[in-house]
């Protein structure tokens, strides 16, 4: 159902997404109650895998990792309206550190889309940075807590395959002119 939804731009798309989130949230605080549903933060957090598209091969084990982290919560969301009933459920149940619980796969996801936030903050704050400075520096802050000393490792060797980032934007941009063409039809395009 969400596979043909493409017709603004990826990264303008995940923009959107996560700002209606946000102030959703923010509306929900004013009235003391933060009930989010997690089809709405599923549907934000699918839009995000198309970054990795970009990324190359060496980050197909990070995609894998995430999709399947979001795609639980996908399936958890037939049974649970919001994120807080998961938790709720995984708390009563002493379950929330539980390898494949949904609040534990849920707190992967959260840490995977903080690092995507940590990492275009670098990119904001210098154009000095490589992506492999700015991926190493927003993973370091973000999920090497989290992680095992092998997967630490096997990321900060995959940290050396990384496109520059100039090759980044390019692969962006390759994939939002596609989408574009898909939106205008292929063949209409301006010769000037
Ligand atoms: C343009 C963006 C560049 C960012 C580059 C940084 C990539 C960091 C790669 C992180 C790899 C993590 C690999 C595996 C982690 C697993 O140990 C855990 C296992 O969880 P468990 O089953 O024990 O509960 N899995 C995760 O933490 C799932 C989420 C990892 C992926 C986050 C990456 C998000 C980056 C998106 C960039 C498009």
């Amino acid at each position: 159902a969400m596979a043909e939804s493409t017709s603004t731009p990826p990264l303008t798309s995940i923009v959107e997404a996560f700002e209606e989130l946000g102030k959703f949230l923010q509306s929900q605080q004013q009235q003391q109650q933060q009930k989010l549903s997690l089809d709405t933060f599923c549907q934000a957090s699918s839009l995000v895998s198309i970054l990795f598209s970009c990324l190359g091969l060496a980050f197909k084990f990070a995609e894998m990792e995430y999709v399947s982290k979001v795609d639980d919560l996908v399936e958890a969301s037939k049974t649970y309206d919001t994120l807080e009933s998961i938790i709720d459920f995984d708390v009563a149940n002493d379950m929330v550190k539980t390898p494949g619980s949904h609040s534990r796969n849920l707190r992967r996801v959260r840490q995977g889309l903080d690092l995507i936030r940590a990492l275009f903050e670098q990119f904001l704050s210098t154009d000095d940075y490589s992506l492999r400075e700015a991926a190493s520096t927003a993973y370091a802050q973000v999920c090497a807590p989290y992680h095992s000393w092998t997967i630490r490792t096997a990321v900060a060797a995959g940290m050396y395959a990384l496109p520059s980032r100039d090759q980044l934007l390019v692969n962006l941009e390759e994939t939002l002119s596609r989408e574009e063409d898909e939106k205008v039809h292929p063949g209409l395009t301006s010769g000037d």
